[in-house]
């Protein structure tokens, strides 16, 4: 039996110099200590004895355990630290390290445009609205006054969905929600993306953005609309522009118009980027047709309204001097870099 204690205290030696984990070390304590270990068991059998063997037996037993006890605390207490240690290296902080600088983006210049032009509306009480950019052809042609045979439903000019969906043309069946949900007095705009079935070109895009407007209330008159645009038109920009009305067709407004801002590079006398006339297309416009205003249930022997539409892209190739509509698609850097 004394030989088989010293092979135990041996073991233990040996298993726990090999350890390296906490669970090991009390996985070593339990086997080597517990309630079914070779150690209690020549603990318990220690009755059977006789006395003097007893007495030798039972202080070596109890020296291999006390041994054995005192080799699992030394061991405990080095992985703890070896433990903490490791902790501490992973949680280390170097405080000289130099940051490291982030990117910065850059706003889309259609973005900016759409907020430049957002912000002038908003600045007089017009609300931004939202719509899905998959419509009904209910909203974006027939609510509209759209004739049946209107050119711009055909299949070469649209682009359906389904038989009775499409891809919006126009912002304006954002308008048509609105007249239907709200009563007036109605004052929105309309910022968001059209697609159009055009062969890109300079000035040709499939998918371009509008923002169009409308306001709808008691007594509102074309004297309003003009005010509205003018001040939208120095706003937007230079103070010293002049605006200009020449009757034009929609379907949707009646009378409807184009405006033209005189040419804010040129002044006015005639360069390139008015083509020699000192004036410059901007949006189109006009009294929102009493049709349009009945499909919204709108009482239009109580209410008149106005409202307008304009090409973003056209306002940023104007205001930033870009040639080439298919620039604002490619996400060149170089190019969208320049408009922080
Ligand atoms: C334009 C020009 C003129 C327009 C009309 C409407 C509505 F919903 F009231 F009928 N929304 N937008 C409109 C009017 C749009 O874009 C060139």
């Amino acid at each position: 039996m004394q030989s088989q204690l010293t092979k135990i205290l041996q073991e233990a030696k040996e298993q726990l110099i090999k350890a390296s984990s906490m669970p090991e070390i009390e996985e070593i304590r339990v086997k080597m200590l517990g309630k079914k270990s070779q150690l209690t068991e020549i603990l318990r059998s220690m009755g059977t004895l006789a006395p003097e063997e007893r007495k030798e037996l039972g202080q070596s037993a109890n020296h291999v355990r006390a041994e054995i006890e005192k080799m699992l605390e030394e061991k405990f207490s080095g992985m703890k630290g070896t433990l903490r240690e490791a902790k501490f290296k992973l949680e280390r902080v170097d405080v000289t390290e130099p940051g490291v600088q982030e990117a910065l983006g850059a706003k889309h210049p259609i973005t900016i445009t759409i907020n430049e032009i957002s912000k002038v509306f908003m600045s007089m009480g017009y609300s931004v609205a939202e719509g899905p950019e998959i419509e009904t052809v209910f909203n974006n042609f027939d609510a509209l006054n759209a004739p049946a045979n209107h050119p711009s439903r055909d299949y070469s000019d649209t682009f359906y969905v389904t038989e009775s969906t499409l891809l919006r043309t126009h912002t304006s069946p954002v308008q048509a929600r609105t007249l239907l949900s709200e009563e007036p007095p109605i004052k929105i705009i309309s910022p968001g993306r059209c697609f159009r079935r055009d062969t890109p070109d300079a000035t040709h895009s499939p998918m371009f953005h509008q923002v169009e407007g409308i306001l709808v209330d008691e007594g509102v008159t074309m004297a309003d609309l003009k005010g509205t645009l003018d001040y939208f038109a120095k706003q937007i920009f230079a103070p010293n522009v002049k605006t200009k009305f020449r009757p034009h067709y929609f379907p949707f407004t009646e009378p409807s118009a184009e405006m033209d801002v005189s040419c804010f590079k040129c002044g006015g006398t005639g360069c390139r980027v008015c083509k020699g006339s000192g004036w410059i297309e901007i949006l189109g416009c006009g009294m929102v047709h009493p049709n349009v205003l009945q499909v919204g249930d709108i009482d239009v022997e109580k209410y008149t309204g106005f409202a307008f539409g304009m090409g973003v892209e056209r306002i940023a190739m104007l205001k930033y001097g870009v040639d080439d509509i298919r620039l604002f698609y490619e996400n060149d850097m170089r190019f969208i870099n320049q408009f922080k």
